[in-house]
């Protein structure tokens, strides 16, 4: 732990005064922007069982923000940070998290208050419409830990997710989640529909939605003790994607399969990704 904090450190040192930690890992397809978009490759299906060894996982871009990342800092990326991609198809948007956490806690705040246990919160704006306070295409959805090893059916992530604001919450948006415990915190692998009572929406090369993606941790029981966000002009102006949607930063949609290469082999894409996890 002690070497892991030091190396960190030389990371931190090596940015200077770089406003964010965060980083990107392009795939197949580019990333997009730190903290302003992410690239979402489409029509592409996983296999919603918390594990992210999908081929789709391997070869889509990702993004990474860190414990400074915030409008609470963590101490360091071992303490909290989220690496997450996003892929879609005519059904789902999936999202993925490789959340490193040094200490998973869940089941002290259940369901509309998982807040404030460890929890990852995907916010969506499906008209991009950027208003300052949610319309009913608008969600907030958090995911607990308490969603590792959960069944995956709509009808269990209802009753354990969180998101309880709006018109649309996060509960009854018919998401699907399921996670699994790892060496250095948790993964969470989930769908959000496309269609259901508060939206519906044609898949589109070049379609661009409002997206953000949050991390509380919580490592003491109590109150949650961090707030990393995404949304780099989120962290700029303070908290407030819970109830204003002018907040998140966006995803853009890429007609693309991804794949491995006509001869079978993964593509060099998926081997310079590799080389950066
Ligand atoms: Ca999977
Ligand atoms: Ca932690
Ligand atoms: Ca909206
Ligand atoms: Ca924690």
């Amino acid at each position: 732990m002690r070497a892991l904090t030091y190396v960190t450190g030389i990371v931190l040192l090596s940015v200077g005064t770089t406003a964010f930690a965060g980083k990107v890992f392009d795939g197949q397809i580019k990333a997009g922007s730190y903290g302003e978009f992410i690239n979402c490759a489409y029509p592409n299906t996983v296999k919603l069982d918390g594990r992210l060894d999908d081929l789709a996982w391997t070869v889509a871009p990702w993004q990474l923000f860190g414990a400074k990342d915030a409008t609470v800092p963590a101490d360091n990326d071992a303490d909290a940070s989220v690496k997450f991609s996003v892929c879609a198809d005519e059904n789902y948007l999936y999202f993925a998290a490789h959340i490193a956490d040094d200490k998973v806690n869940s089941n002290e705040n259940t369901k509309c208050d998982v807040w404030n246990d460890d929890s990852v919160e995907v916010y969506v704006d499906m008209g991009n419409e950027k208003a300052n306070a949610y319309d009913i295409n608008d969600a907030q959805i958090t995911i607990g830990a308490d969603t590792v090893d959960a069944k995956a059916d709509v009808k269990t992530s209802a009753g354990i997710l969180g998101g309880c604001v709006g018109i649309t919450q996060g509960p009854t948006t018919e998401t699907i989640a399921v996670g699994t415990k790892t060496n250095d915190g948790w993964d969470s692998e989930v769908a959000i529909p496309w269609k259901n009572a508060g939206w519906s929406v044609k898949l589109k090369d070049g379609l661009v939605i409002g997206f953000n993606v949050q991390y509380n941790d919580d490592d003491d029981k109590g109150g949650r003790d961090s707030k990393l966000i995404w949304s780099a002009q989120e962290v700029a102006k303070g908290e407030g994607s819970w109830n204003n949607p002018s907040l998140f930063a966006e995803l853009r949609l890429t007609n693309m399969v991804l794949a491995v290469s006509p001869k079978g082999k993964l593509t060099s894409a998926w081997g310079a990704l590799k080389t950066t996890r």
